[in-house]
């Protein structure tokens, strides 16, 4: 579905022209549970690398990757799991495409993987593409583009008829003057936080979701119109 023109949803994911942006991956969540007493199998880097191929799948003439942020979980150190998992990842799709790596505020000990790939991928704070801005969404930063795409926020819903329930989903309005879209966690573990109970962590967001038009992912996308017209 064209969330805006040229820019489509596929799956989690957003496309624009050749370029695929993918949201917060929350690598080696299920180590950081798993220490804290929470015994969940760990399957989140087998799911989230075939779920990425699949959505590749559906690209055609796809040359760039831009990951926005988050790609890890614990803050201040790298993981085993974290450290086999982005490896992983990224051997995958350096083979293929351009890579970018948008930093996010979890991905303060990433440069040292990274490092290892030298020129191959670009780690930056904000990227540009034509007129998008693409950058995490923990922080503003000033640009000159119409539309803003941040992730960060791990936004989605629930339904009365179904509480426990939360399903995935993008959100498009508007911040100052430009468009801003929000893309879901690509986490299968990090469903996100309920856009119901009105907090949010990204200062993008900080005036409210009321005029902003959401677009639930499951099989397919559904454009359920304006939070504020939702009967939620
Ligand atoms: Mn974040």
């Amino acid at each position: 579905m064209e969330i805006q023109k040229n820019l489509e949803i596929i799956d989690l994911c957003l496309k624009y022209k050749n370029t695929l942006i993918i949201g917060d991956l929350q690598f080696g969540y299920e180590e950081y549970l798993n220490k804290k007493g929470v015994m969940i199998p760990r399957f989140q880097t087998e799911d989230a690398i075939e779920r990425i191929k699949n959505t590749i799948s559906k690209c055609r003439d796809l040359k760039r990757i831009v990951l926005n942020g988050d790609i890890k979980h614990e803050f201040g150190r790298i993981s085993k799991q974290e450290w086999s998992s982005i490896t992983r990842l990224i051997d995958g799709l350096i083979k293929d495409y351009e890579v970018v790596i948008v930093k996010g505020n979890h991905d303060v000990m990433l440069e040292p993987i990274i490092r290892n790939y030298g020129e191959k991928i670009s780690f930056v704070e904000k990227f540009v593409l034509d007129d998008l801005f693409i950058v995490h969404g923990d922080k503003i930063f000033e640009c000159n583009e119409k539309t803003i795409i941040i992730g960060h926020e791990h936004p989605s819903i629930s339904f009365v008829e179904k509480p426990g329930e939360k399903f995935k989903c993008f959100l498009k309005g508007k911040w100052k003057r430009k468009n801003l879209i929000v893309i879901p966690s690509f986490s299968s573990l990090a469903v996100g936080s309920d856009i119901k109970h009105g907090k949010f962590l990204s200062p993008y967001l900080e005036k409210g979701i009321g005029n902003f038009e959401v677009f639930i992912v499951e099989d397919k996308t559904y454009n359920f119109g304006k939070f504020k017209n939702l009967e939620i």
